[in-house]
């Protein structure tokens, strides 16, 4: 950095009374430029390995959270593009859900050996379906008990890699006899108020992954500026 600005000093002195000024002040004002954009892209430089695994982002229902009574679906929110499943059900992609009479639920993935959940009732009710980040899975809540329910969730991110979590939450209330499983998704956006939850949803989604978009797009302009403000330099200097 010094050694390009050192440069360009020395260019100005040797040829300030034969060339114009006006060009030597160019060079230095690229010379700047390149350090300016270079301190920008430093910090994404070392952010993007970090970013390059993917994370959870959020659960429904939130994790440790409490929900009147079980939910007829559990999502899972990434920072980033989950693979797709070859096939439905191949294993890549999983989750099961278990109440709190499984008392093995939470060794499925401290200690798995351990873990014995063949009495075990699991939620699930299908394959979960994964959206881009997003993986959807839903439940069973015929006589689905209060208590604290665990979710076991294996997943494949976008760069290949595998990862299984748990994370819990409470229903307060048993799934209520009389209640019928809600109506199918295609009808939801018709009823005013069962349209509501989902367009929520969505957009705590887009505004979760739009930061990260912003990101990767000024990170890209800002190397192709650098890239072509030392390409400039060079010519200046070779010319
Ligand atoms: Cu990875």
């Amino acid at each position: 950095m010094s050694g390009v600005l050192a440069v360009g000093r020395s260019v100005w002195h040797v040829t300030e009374r034969t060339t114009p000024l006006p060009r030597s002040r160019t060079r230095r004002a690229l010379a700047l430029a390149a350090l300016i954009g270079a301190a920008f892209v430093a910090p994404l430089a070392i952010a993007a390995p970090a970013a390059a695994h993917s994370s959870l982002v959020s659960t429904t229902p939130e994790t440790d959270g409490s929900v009147g009574s079980p939910p007829a679906e559990v999502t899972l929110t990434f920072s980033d593009d989950l693979t797709q499943p070859a096939s439905p059900g191949d294993g890549t992609t999983d989750v099961a859900i278990y109440d709190e009479s499984c008392e093995d639920a939470g060794l499925i993935i401290a200690n798995p050996g351990t873990a014995d959940t063949r009495d075990c009732r699991d939620y699930a009710d299908g394959d979960p379906v994964v959206d881009g980040p997003r993986v959807t899975q839903a439940v069973d809540t015929a006589d689905a008990p209060a208590g604290t329910y665990t979710v076991i969730w294996r997943v494949l991110y976008g760069d290949g890699h595998a990862d299984s979590q748990m994370f819990t939450f409470t229903a307060e209330q048993p799934t209520s006899p009389e209640v019928t499983p809600t109506a199918s998704p295609t009808d939801a956006p018709q009823d005013p108020t069962e349209s509501a939850a989902p367009s929520e949803d969505s957009g705590d989604d887009a505004g979760l992954s739009a930061p990260v978009v912003i990101a990767i797009v000024s990170g890209i302009v800002l190397l192709l500026l650098v890239a072509f403000i030392v390409w400039m330099i060079v010519r200046s200097r070779r010319s």
